[in-house]
């Protein structure tokens, strides 16, 4: 078993650091490679995604990543900027469905950070689209005759895009409680009548699953005023990203929200795929040990899960995050004064 370790910028060395922690303290024979990836990678390199990286990713069973976004890349030109270093990856290696679970853990019902009202209802799965939509679709910029600045990013999916998201959105739903709700715009976008046409003849192989459809406007409100709704939500890249960012907050932090990016390459023990915190960079505190870990230590859990076919081990990861909390152990992001490595060792002393 060999993993890809990209930490990348910012808070994504600090982070990954505790979650290989826990990965070495498990000893589970897993072997490891790090490479440069985002701003890191560009200062190096000249580039955020260079060949050798993701060759090594290639080459892996699963990839352990952290998180890219650099502020002394911002002026950079688009195809040099950290983000692409990403958005490379998850298109170069046909990672199309990224698995963002959300949900409340035990001893955090009544913490402040959650409306009482919402509190200890909530677990969710948003099933994101990775390889289209606005990411991908044709971008430009000009200044027009008139001197004005024009930019723009064309949203657009094809049918097998949406057909292979809305099968794993649908196998997700099989997996838990068989409900599966559709977010989109179908109202206004091409792209969203085509996907809920789509997402329907889907449908008709999964007679088991209740499927619902929701604006993506609507489903917004409706995961601020009743989170605990939901179970599987599957949606496009940009409303999934954004979506996922406010479920963050109904369970507390994003400092607690993993992700799996998956495609349909089978690896020797499971499914190869990507793994990382929802959260970016975070520049602002990056250095100071103040990041909390949890999210990137939960996505190394499903590292083992999905990629390595090692659940016991994940099993064990999840746990100890979850009594980590339950005993109190928080981060600043959940109003607790636990630092870094403080966490860190506090999971580990749980395994
Ligand atoms: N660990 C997540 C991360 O680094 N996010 C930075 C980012 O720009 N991501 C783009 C996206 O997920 O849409």
């Amino acid at each position: 078993m060999k993993i890809a370790v990209l930490p990348g910028d910012g808070i994504g060395p600090e982070v990954t650091r505790e979650a290989l922690r826990v990965l070495d303290a498990l000893d589970l024979g897993i072997e490891r490679e790090e490479a440069l990836v985002g701003g890191a990678a560009y200062h190096a390199t000249g580039h955020p995604l260079p060949p050798a990286t993701l060759a090594l990713a290639e080459a892996s069973d699963g990839v352990l990543f952290g998180a890219v976004g650099d502020p002394a890349c911002d002026a950079l030109e688009r195809h040099l900027r950290p983000e692409q270093a990403i958005l490379g990856l998850r298109k170069a290696l046909t990672l199309f469905a990224n698995l963002r679970p959300a949900k409340v853990f035990a001893g955090l019902e009544s913490h402040s950070a959650l409306r009482p009202e919402v509190a200890g209802a909530i677990d969710l799965l948003i099933v994101r689209e990775l390889n289209g939509d606005v990411y991908f679709g044709e971008k430009g910029f000009r200044t027009t005759a008139s001197g004005e600045r024009e930019g723009w990013d064309m949203m657009s999916y094809n049918e097998s895009e949406v057909r292979r998201i809305a099968h794993a959105g649908f196998r997700a739903a099989q997996g838990r409680s068989k409900r599966l709700c559709s977010v989109d715009k179908a109202n206004v976008l091409e792209t969203s009548q085509l996907w809920r046409d789509v997402v329907i003849e889907v449908a008709r192989e999964y007679p088991d699953v209740a499927l619902e459809h929701m604006y993506v406007d609507n489903a917004a409100m409706q995961l601020v005023k009743s989170p605990g709704q939901f179970d599987v939500v599957v949606t496009g890249n940009l409303f999934g990203d954004i979506l996922s960012d406010l479920a963050s907050m109904c369970v507390g932090s994003i400092g607690l929200l993993a992700s799996a990016s998956l495609g349909a390459r089978q690896t020797a023990h499971g499914t190869f795929g990507l793994y990382e915190p929802i959260h970016g960079s975070a520049p602002d505190i990056a250095g100071k040990g103040l990041a909390n870990p949890m999210a990137t230590i939960l996505s190394a859990a499903m590292l083992l899960r999905h990629s390595l076919g090692l659940a016991d081990a994940a099993d064990r990861i999840e746990a100890a995050v979850a009594r980590t909390l339950a005993d109190g152990v928080l981060g600043r992001d959940l109003g607790g004064s636990a630092g870094t490595t403080e966490i860190g060792d506090a999971v580990l002393a749980r395994l």
